[in-house]
């Protein structure tokens, strides 16, 4: 077969935010996009791409299986020797990174734009993974950013036609030289991962429970995003769960409708089955399963932040653990500093990160993070490169099947052991652009002032004092690197913390984030709202970015 190469022309908006780039359907469509995109991630391998393997899989969204298409045809063009794709093109992000590590192959494309809607009204993306399973870094993707700006022409083998729904291997000699399409089972290699890491006998005995102990019930929902096919093996085959315990588990090309984002808005029905039901834990995944939400029995919910603190608290129970011990924890920035606490009383190194799983990966490579999160329900380990939410509702069960409690008693268990930190982030979804800069702006100018320092707020009975306030920048402690305006930040005296940012994963408009957190050490308080904790604090942080007057909104779209 033959290569030709397409003369194409430029897009100037192709610059990957916080996980790849994510933008409508309709603008992946456009003539040339798609495939300048990929041809730019390629050309950025340079001459490592000569005979290469290359993972490719998503979520199973709309448009999928056009774009796998186009990267087999582009890829072979460009001289890569192998790819291996997931059965239909669907490989959940956590499978991606365990079959690039797997395999050693030299990185790995993921079709996914995660929790955003699907269908052909709604949003894709495509993100570049490196050989060591996660997303690539900053310098790499400026590199793809920049070629995208320059690109004249790219190189596809227009004749290769290869029916991805069969599980095969599949060789054509292009312009002379093999090239081969590994198309797998999507499933295997992450089901073996996981047996390897967790206690599945004792697991399974919890969910089929014995003539002492009845069973613990679980209700899981896929949102029709791609760990249906994960849940089903892993849960129902492996471990014996009921069809009836795990809902939407057919990855659909619009989601069904759903909208694939495990919070309490949008997996709303989740929560409400479990709040007017008997399980004792339910678990939501979102479209390209790196996200988990965790509830407790009558929908006790477990904020992201408190979940990897109670996981790093009880990491030793977990035999994957046990075998490679505790290298160290760590967090992005406006997670909820529960864990540090762990950390603290464990004497376990901890850091502290910008917000995007690209940044804990240096730290699990050089060996000093072995368990990490962030509070928009991602945790997971250096198992792999990515977050991974199959892996968290499995190690919540290893962590239930051995402490032999509920998910309440040891979230109560734990805030008695280490105090609790009170979290909450409010999303204020696709705002008008300038409304959204105005709003941060505002606030930078405020914290810029040298005064702001010391500044004073009283909201009630309380007073919060400005013990330091900045635009967070973060320096890599492993190559060095530098990341700025990572979020605007506002710590007071006592450790309670007010956090701004601007989403990088939205593909229309701007989304403000602002996350709101106080640590409280007197029991009376744990079992209070954590809205009417944080209340004051909320109050604070709204009156200083105007948030109401400059985003012309009364209430966020979401609050976790
Ligand atoms: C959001 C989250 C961030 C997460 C990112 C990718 O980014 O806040 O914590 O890493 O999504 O998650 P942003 O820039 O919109 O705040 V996923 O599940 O899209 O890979
Ligand atoms: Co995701």
């Amino acid at each position: 077969m033959s290569i030709v190469e397409i003369q194409t022309k430029i897009y100037d908006d192709q610059k990957p935010g916080t996980s790849g780039l994510r933008k409508a359907v309709k603008v992946f469509q456009q003539e040339h996009y798609t495939e300048n995109f990929i041809q730019a991630i390629l050309t950025t391998l340079g001459h490592e791409i000569t005979g290469a393997t290359l993972v490719v899989g998503g979520d199973g969204r709309y448009y999928v299986k056009e774009a796998v298409e186009k990267i087999i045809r582009i890829a072979a063009a460009n001289g890569v020797g192998k790819l291996i794709i997931g059965q239909n093109g669907i490989l959940s992000t956590p499978a991606v990174s365990t079959i690039i590590r797997k395999y050693k192959t030299h990185g790995g494309i993921v079709l996914t734009a995660s929790h955003n809607p699907g269908g052909p009204n709604a949003d894709f993306g495509i993100k570049f993974n490196c050989n060591n399973g996660g997303p690539a870094p900053d310098q790499v993707t400026n590199q793809i950013y920049d070629l995208t700006k320059s690109l004249k022409s790219y190189k596809i083998v227009p004749d290769i036609n290869i029916d991805i729904s069969k599980i095969q291997t599949h060789k054509v000699l292009v312009a002379g030289n093999p090239f081969v399409i590994d198309v797998v089972d999507a499933v295997e290699d992450y089901v073996a991962l996981m047996k390897e890491i967790f206690d599945f006998p004792s697991i399974k005995s919890l969910l089929q429970g014995n003539k002492d102990k009845p069973k613990f019930q679980v209700l899981i929902d896929s949102l029709n995003g791609v760990t249906g096919i994960y849940v089903k093996r892993i849960f129902g085959v492996e471990l014996g769960v009921d069809d009836a315990s795990m809902v939407h588990a057919q990855p659909l090309e619009d989601f069904g409708g759903l909208h694939p984002d495990p919070n309490l808005t949008y997996a709303a029905d989740l929560v409400n089955s479990i709040r007017n039901g008997t399980q004792d834990m339910g678990a939501a995944f979102d479209g390209d399963g790196d996200r988990n939400m965790i509830i407790g029995k009558k929908a006790f919910f477990v904020t992201p932040s408190d979940s990897i603190a109670v996981l790093a608290a009880n990491l030793d129970i977990i035999p994957y653990f046990q075998k490679t011990g505790i290298k160290g924890y760590a967090r992005s920035m406006p997670t909820g500093a529960a864990i540090d606490r762990v950390a603290a009383k464990k004497g376990i190194e901890c850091f502290e990160v910008p917000t995007g799983w690209k940044y804990f990966g240096n730290l699990m490579d050089a060996g000093r993070l072995s368990l990490c999160g962030e509070e928009s329900f991602g945790s997971g380990s250096d198992h792999i490169r990515e977050k991974d939410g199959i892996w968290a509702a499995l190690a919540w069960l290893n962590v239930i099947a051995k402490l032999n409690k509920s998910i309440e008693e040891i979230l109560k268990d734990h805030w008695n052991a280490y105090g609790r930190n009170f979290f909450t982030r409010y999303d204020y979804e696709n705002c008008d652009i300038d409304g959204a800069r105005k709003v941060m702006t505002e606030i930078e100018r405020k914290i810029d002032d040298p005064s702001f320092k010391g500044t004073k707020f009283e909201c009630g009975s309380k007073i919060y004092v400005v013990k330091e306030a900045d635009n967070y920048s973060y320096k890599d402690p492993i190559d060095g690197s530098v990341a700025t305006k990572q979020g605007l930040r506002i710590l007071f005296e006592d450790g309670s913390r007010i956090i701004y940012r601007l989403s990088g994963t939205g593909s229309s408009g701007a989304t403000i984030r602002f996350y709101i957190e106080s640590y409280e050490s007197d029991p009376k308080t744990f079992d209070k709202d954590t809205q009417q904790v944080l209340q004051p604090l909320v109050e604070i942080g709204l009156g200083l970015g105007k948030i109401k007057e400059f985003t012309g909104r009364d209430a966020p779209t979401v609050i976790t």
